[in-house]
């Protein structure tokens, strides 16, 4: 049997599993980005100008010097603002179109806006969104998009600092989102879970919750991660491909 049998076989037990499932739950990371030009975070080693994002991404890096946080976030903005949904997001939208909305549920990792930005609807952003900002004195979002931001932008209300409106490590996630994103783990009968490494948490407890109660997971991905054990179906390759490959076959 060789290598793309293989591939075909598993896609066709994927699209299956698919077509069965009642209600889908889909979570991505920054894997489903890649091929739009964004950095992943551990496959660049996660380092930015020599920081761990686990450094930079905390709220004790922010109180110690905010204006190397928000250097590294406008960078990551500025970014941003230079690419656009690939086929693996449009083909999520595709999905969604083909299962109705009240059939599938779409939680990110991500904080790139691009699913919204493909068309998906009711994303669920567990950590965030750069486009967004907050106010770490009187707690205002604003949407702020790529727009360029000095180094230390203030609040038009309260003069205090603003923050990326995004989830830092040892920072709770959303309540309202997590709820919402539990929620959805616990009633699927299919996971598909895209471009992450299964490695922060509690985003990749999801994973494990939808198996245990009896969920089919699908993992697509270009390398074995965290949860590729405990998949039903694994999907080696780039979610740019395989998704819009996955979606046709459930024709
Ligand atoms: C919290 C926003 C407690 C900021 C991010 C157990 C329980 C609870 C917490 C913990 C726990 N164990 C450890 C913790 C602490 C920590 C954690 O998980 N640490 C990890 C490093 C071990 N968790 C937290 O701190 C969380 N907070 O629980 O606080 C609490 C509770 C109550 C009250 C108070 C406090 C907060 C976690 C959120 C942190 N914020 N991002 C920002 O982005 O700047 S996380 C960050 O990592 C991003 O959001 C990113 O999405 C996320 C996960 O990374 P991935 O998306 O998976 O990306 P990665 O690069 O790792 O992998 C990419 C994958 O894509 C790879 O597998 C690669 O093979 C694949 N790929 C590449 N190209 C392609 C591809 N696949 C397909 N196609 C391709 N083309
Ligand atoms: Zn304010």
């Amino acid at each position: 049997m060789h290598q793309n049998e293989t591939i075909a076989d598993d896609l066709d037990r994927a699209a299956a599993i698919l077509r069965t499932a009642r209600n889908v739950a889909v979570m991505t990371g920054a894997g489903i980005s890649a091929e739009s030009g964004l950095a992943t975070f551990r496959g660049a080693g996660g380092l930015w100008e020599g920081h761990a994002v686990e450094e930079v991404a905390t709220p004790q890096a922010f109180r110690r010097d905010p204006s190397l946080v928000w250097r590294f976030y406008n960078a990551r903005r500025a970014n941003l603002a230079t690419v656009k949904p690939n086929p693996g997001h449009h083909a999520l939208v595709t999905l969604e179109k083909r299962l109705g909305e009240d059939r599938i549920t779409l939680i990110t990792q991500n904080v790139d806006g691009l699913h919204k930005a493909a068309g998906s609807r009711g994303v669920l952003e567990l950590h965030g969104s750069l486009l967004r900002v907050r106010c770490s004195g009187c707690g205002r979002i604003e949407e702020r998009g790529t727009e360029s931001l000095p180094d230390l932008p203030r609040c038009s209300e309260c003069q205090e600092l603003l923050r990326p409106d995004v989830v830092w490590f040892h920072e709770a996630l959303p309540e309202d989102v997590w709820q919402k994103a539990e929620s959805a783990a616990r009633s699927c009968q299919c996971f598909l879970v895209v471009g992450t490494s299964a490695i922060v948490y509690p985003a990749a407890g999801l994973i494990y919750l939808a198996r245990d109660r009896g969920a089919k997971v699908i993992e697509i991905n270009i390398a074995a991660t965290e949860a590729s054990g405990e998949v039903d179906v694994s999907l080696r390759g780039p979610s740019g491909t395989i998704l819009p490959e996955l979606i046709k076959r459930m024709e």
